[in-house]
């Protein structure tokens, strides 16, 4: 039976954007849905007793709260991350309630092993990394009221937070390494401007002259230029190294990524407009892409 998507019939481009289609309802699924309930990781040695299953017993996930219908109810971020060369071994999700909660991975099922204090609004948004480069992976969490906070997972403590800075709301923010020092950059949309932080040190590297406000924000070489750009959704395309516009259109959508529909070797802009249609944009040319 031939289907809409048969790669021995479609064009190239159209089999690239299945394939997108295909990655971008996996990639919600995810975001919906507990890991515990996506493939799993491959499992570490099972060597761990957990209190009313022996060894050999029933394979069910230990942690309830991780249900998808709990998650989509309750949940609104989530990261997984790496540790001990278990890849995704931990899973970090934040609740509509302010906290978030990292889970292990078993080999069988996730199970609670540390929370965060109330964050003081709902979590909006998790990112896994190693700012400061030390060989330990940072959460870096944002709420919607527009509070920051970083927490190492090896202490489980807090390490930061914008309070203690000179800025007090961030919309969104993205990890990139964007200078030669080891650690990474955070970009936060605070306060109206783009702001650069050292990811060892988190404190301001430089910010944007321009005042700026963004929900959604990607960072990639949109343009084959050998220099990053920041999209934001308000329809701007920035230099990520000064901050400086590119140039700039009207509100691109929500839900921002990039991808390489059509295997160009340049990612385009695909995001949701409104209504929830998908829309693309060819950030090189500056056009919207036109793909059915
Ligand atoms: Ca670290
Ligand atoms: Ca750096
Ligand atoms: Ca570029
Ligand atoms: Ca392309």
């Amino acid at each position: 039976m031939k289907t809409a998507c048969s790669a021995q019939t479609a064009p190239r481009a159209t089999v690239r954007t299945c394939l997108l289609l295909s990655a971008l309802v996996v990639g919600m699924s995810v975001a919906c849905f507990s890991p515990a309930f996506s493939a799993p990781p491959p499992p570490p040695p099972d060597t761990t007793a957990v209190a009313g299953r022996p060894h050999g017993g029933p394979r069910e996930p230990v942690c309830p709260a991780l249900e998808p219908a709990m998650f989509a109810a309750h949940y609104r971020a989530v990261a997984a991350f790496t540790a001990d060369s278990v890849p995704r071994q931990y899973v970090a999700v934040g609740s509509a309630r302010g906290y978030v909660y990292v889970s292990r991975w078993m080999g069988f099922g996730y199970a609670s092993t540390w929370s965060t204090f109330y964050l003081g609004a709902p979590v909006k948004k998790i990112l896994a990394d190693d700012i400061d480069a030390n060989g330990v992976v940072d959460l870096v969490v944002l709420t919607s009221a527009g509070r920051m906070f970083v927490f190492d997972t090896s202490t489980r403590q807090l390490v930061w937070e914008n309070t203690s800075n000179d800025f007090e709301s961030v919309s969104e923010f993205l990890i990139d390494q964007l200078d030669p020092d080891r650690a990474r950059e955070l970009i936060l949309c605070a306060d109206s401007r783009l702001l650069v932080l050292d990811g060892e040190r988190l404190q301001r590297e430089y910010q944007s002259a321009d005042e700026f406000r963004a929900e959604y924000m990607v960072i990639g070489d949109v343009d084959d230029d050998d220099e990053k750009e920041l999209v934001l959704d308000s329809g701007f395309v920035i230099n990520a190294r000064t901050l400086n516009i590119e140039w700039q259109t009207d509100f691109f959508g929500t839900r921002l990524t990039l991808f390489d529909v059509d295997d160009d070797g340049v990612p385009e802009l695909v995001c949701e407009s409104t209504g929830g249609a998908l829309r693309m944009y060819d950030l090189d040319i500056r056009q919207e892409k036109t793909v059915f």
